[in-house]
């Protein structure tokens, strides 16, 4: 599974709080915990709610102390696509993410040819367009297949192509976990990649890190690619590795064993 780490995002009161401060000690250490326990992306969002141009000076920021950790691959995580398109400007390879592309008119036309500058650039794209995110699985699905269709026409690989269909918590709608399973397990059938921001489902509930740890297990049995989750906890990095084993993806439970070992969990 891939692990995006989704820590540094302006909309937790400490990461605000250090964009303000520019305080590169903290975000470093934040970066740096993620990747020590797994992290493959981590998703950079620097939307502090203070508009386009902070938001450039600040993601440009949070790229350099990125860089200044390791040779770190970073998910840019923004609505904007002006801030993708100036934030991928900034990155050293082609190995990066965008997060997030979706089915609405003037985001496609914004950020088509900003994909087409840079042939390898992995799309996350949300299973929603200008009337918002479906009720019913069936639409996201459908959502999807145009989102592939547009990517893959000017030349995206699917490989490169993760759909999210969209988490929303259960505390809103009960059915909100099954709908998202539904979903994944057709999205799946596209020979695409898959991914999600897991954490919402479990919003407004209590015992949060419990509840998000049996819906990735659940996620995984369903083949969830990718995940944008928070690996400094145990809880979700049991889930991965244990979840991968027993739906056959861990050859002789050697990477298991090998977490076990290094007690990972
Ligand atoms: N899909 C995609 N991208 C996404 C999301 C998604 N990016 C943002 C988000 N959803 C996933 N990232 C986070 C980052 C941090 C938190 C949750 C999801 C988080 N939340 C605390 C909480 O909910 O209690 C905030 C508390 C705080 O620290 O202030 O930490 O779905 N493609």
């Amino acid at each position: 599974m891939i692990i995006i780490g989704e820590r540094i995002n302006g909309t937790r009161k400490k990461i605000r709080e250090a964009i303000e401060k520019k305080d590169k000690d903290f975000i470093k250490r934040e970066i740096k915990k993620q990747v020590d326990f797994g992290a493959d992306y981590i998703d950079l969002n620097a939307g502090i709610g203070k508009g386009k141009d902070r938001e450039k000076e600040d993601i440009k920021w949070l790229i350099e102390c990125l860089y200044e950790v390791g040779d770190i691959l970073p998910s840019l995580d923004s609505s904007d696509p002006e801030v993708i398109d100036f934030a991928l400007s900034l990155v050293k390879n082609q190995d990066v993410m965008i997060n997030s592309i979706n089915c609405e008119k003037e985001k496609i036309e914004k950020l088509l040819p900003v994909i087409k500058k840079y042939n390898e650039v992995k799309v996350i794209c949300l299973t929603m367009d200008e009337k918002g995110i479906p009720s019913d699985y069936k639409k996201r699905v459908e959502i999807g297949e145009r989102l592939i269709q547009i990517l893959t026409e000017i030349g995206v690989k699917k490989d490169n192509i993760f759909v999210d269909c969209l988490v929303e918590p259960l505390s809103v709608n009960h059915e909100n976990g099954v709908v998202f399973l539904k979903a994944l397990k057709e999205i799946k059938k596209l020979n695409v990649k898959t991914t999600c921001g897991l954490s919402n489902v479990s919003f407004g509930l209590p015992n949060r890190k419990i509840v998000n740890k049996y819906f990735l297990a659940l996620c995984i049995y369903e083949g969830l690619d990718s995940a944008i989750v928070d690996p400094t906890i145990p809880d979700i990095r049991e889930a991965i590795y244990i979840s991968e084993m027993l739906t056959g993806k861990d050859e002789f439970c050697m990477n298991y064993i090998k977490r076990v070992k290094e007690k990972h969990f």
